[in-house]
C-alpha cells in the first residue's frame, strides 16, 4: 500500500516539490519533470496512455505557482499560466527519483535478475500442454527464460506446427530470411552449416542481423540413435570469469566490432552484413548480449593489421572458457521436447551424427524477440499475481 502524504512544499524557489510521506520518508520532483507529465487530458491522451504536451510548449525553467494537499492521497499544482495538474500518492511514490526507488522499478519493468549456472544446471522442464493453457505455467516459462536463460517445453506433438502455436501464445513470432519457422536437417547443397549432420560448436544464432533474436525455440520432431546431442553454456557466466581472468581479453573481445556476413537463397534471396562485438557490453561494462557465430563470421575484417592477432588471442581465451566441461550442460532432445532459450545469453551447439540416404534427425525451429516475450510477461504477471 502506498502511504499517505504528509505535507507538500515548494524549494529551491519553486523549481522543485518535496513530498513527505505518512511513513516519514520523503521525496522530490522537479517542477519541470512534473509539468511535463501532467495527467489532464489536454496533456495526456489517456485512450493511448501517451502525452500529447510537446517540447515546443515546455519551459524548462517553470517554477510553481501554487501547490496544495487536495486529500492525502493526491496534490494540486498551479502554474503560472493558471493551468492546474493533479498528481496521485501512488503514481508520484512509483516516480520518485531516489536511487533505491528507481532500482526497485527498473527490476520490476526488467527483471534483470540473473542465475548463472554451469555443467551443474538443473534444466528446467514444463510440459508444454500447460504453457499453452495455464496462464500462471506461461508466466513461470517466461520468468525461467529470463532468469536462467533456458527451459525446456516437454510434451509436445512430434510433428511441425507446434511452434507456430507457441509463437501464438506469447503474441508472434520473428520472420528472418530462413523463414517464419525453419526445418534443421541435412538438406543438399545446404545453406547454412545447421542444415548439415556436421558438429555446432558453441554459437548464437543470427548475429549477422543488426538486432539478434532474443529468444530461441527448438522443437524435435525426430531425434537420430547415435550423436546429435545438444550442448549449452551460460554466455554471461562465462563473460564474468573472462573479465576477472583476463582482463585484456574482456576488453578486446566487448570492444572489436567483428563483421559478419550471411549470402544465399532461403524464405527470400539475401546478402547480409553486420559488425557487432562478440561480447556487448551495457554502460556499466556488463555483458548484455553475446554475439558470436564462428560460421557467419566474415572473412573481411574491418581492422588494423596490428590488431588482428591479438583479437585471435582473445578469442581463443573466450572459446576455451565455453568449451570447459565444467561450463557446459550437455543433453538430447527427444520427439516432442521443445528447448527455448535466450539467444542473447546461452551458446548453444550439437554434435554430429551419421548422414544416410533417409533424414534421421529433424528439429523445427523459430526465433521471437524479448520485446514480445517481455510483453507477454509483464502482462501475465499482471493477471496471475492480480496486481497493476
Ligand atoms: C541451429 C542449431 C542445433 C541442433 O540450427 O542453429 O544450433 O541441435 N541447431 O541441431
Ligand atoms: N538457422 C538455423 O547465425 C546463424 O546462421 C544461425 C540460423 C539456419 C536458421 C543459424
Ligand atoms: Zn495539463
Ligand atoms: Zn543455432
Amino acid at each position: 500500500m502506498t502511504p499517505g502524504i504528509q505535507k507538500v512544499e515548494a524549494l529551491d524557489t519553486g523549481h522543485l516539490i518535496r513530498v513527505e510521506w505518512e511513513d516519514g520518508s520523503e521525496s522530490h520532483y522537479p517542477c519541470v519533470w512534473l509539468r511535463d507529465n501532467c495527467q489532464c487530458p489536454r496533456c495526456f491522451l489517456h485512450s493511448a496512455r501517451a502525452r500529447k504536451l510537446v517540447i515546443k510548449d515546455l519551459d524548462v525553467n517553470i517554477v510553481v505557482k501554487e501547490v496544495t494537499l487536495a486529500d492525502r492521497k493526491k496534490i494540486s499544482v498551479t502554474w503560472p499560466d493558471e493551468h492546474a495538474s493533479e498528481y496521485e500518492a501512488e503514481w508520484l511514490k512509483k516516480r520518485c527519483f531516489s536511487e533505491e526507488a528507481r532500482a526497485e522499478m527498473q527490476e520490476d519493468l526488467f527483471l534483470p535478475e540473473r542465475q548463472y549456472w554451469g555443467s551443474d544446471l538443473q534444466l528446467p522442464k514444463i510440459p508444454f500442454e500447460e504453457v499453452m493453457c495455464n496462464d500462471e505455467s506461461t508466466y513461470k516459462w517466461l520468468c525461467t527464460l529470463k532468469k536462467v536463460g533456458i527451459v525446456l517445453l516437454t510434451g509436445a506433438a512430434p510433428r511441425q506446427g507446434e511452434l507456430v502455436k507457441l509463437g501464438h501464445r506469447i503474441g508472434f513470432l520473428r520472420l528472418t530470411f530462413y523463414g517464419p519457422t525453419w526445418q534443421v536437417q541435412d538438406k543438399a547443397d545446404a545453406n547454412n552449416v545447421a542444415y548439415t549432420t556436421g558438429k555446432l560448436c558453441f554459437h548464437t544464432d543470427y548475429p549477422v542481423l543488426q538486432h539478434p533474436p532474443g529468444v530461441q525455440f527448438l522443437h524435435c520432431i525426430k531425434q537420430t540413435a547415435a550423436g546429435g546431442e545438444s550442448e549449452v553454456v551460460d554466455g554471461f557466466h562465462i563473460s564474468n570469469k573472462l573479465k576477472t581472468q583476463n582482463p585484456q581479453a574482456y576488453q578486446i573481445l566487448s570492444s572489436t566490432a567483428v563483421d559478419y556476413t550471411d549470402v544465399g537463397v532461403d524464405y527470400c534471396d539475401f546478402a547480409v552484413q553486420c559488425k557487432q562485438r562478440i561480447i556487448d557490453v551495457d554502460s556499466r561494462g556488463q555483458a548484455v548480449r553475446i554475439n558470436y557465430n564462428n560460421a557467419t563470421r566474415d572473412t573481411v575484417f574491418d581492422i588494423p593489421v596490428e590488431k588482428v592477432r591479438p583479437f585471435y588471442a582473445a578469442l581463443k581465451e573466450f572459446d576455451d572458457l565455453l568449451n570447459s566441461t565444467e561450463h557446459t550442460f550437455t543433453y538430447k532432445l527427444k520427439p516432442g521436447d521443445i528447448v527455448t532459450f535466450d539467444n542473447w545469453r546461452v551458446l548453444h551447439g550439437r554434435q554430429s551424427y551419421e548422414s544416410g540416404s533417409e533424414v534421421t534427425r529433424h528439429l523445427e525451429g523459430a526465433y521471437a524477440d524479448w520485446d514480445v516475450v517481455m510483453s507477454r510477461l509483464r502482462l501475465l504477471r499482471k493477471r496471475v499475481l492480480n496486481r497493476d
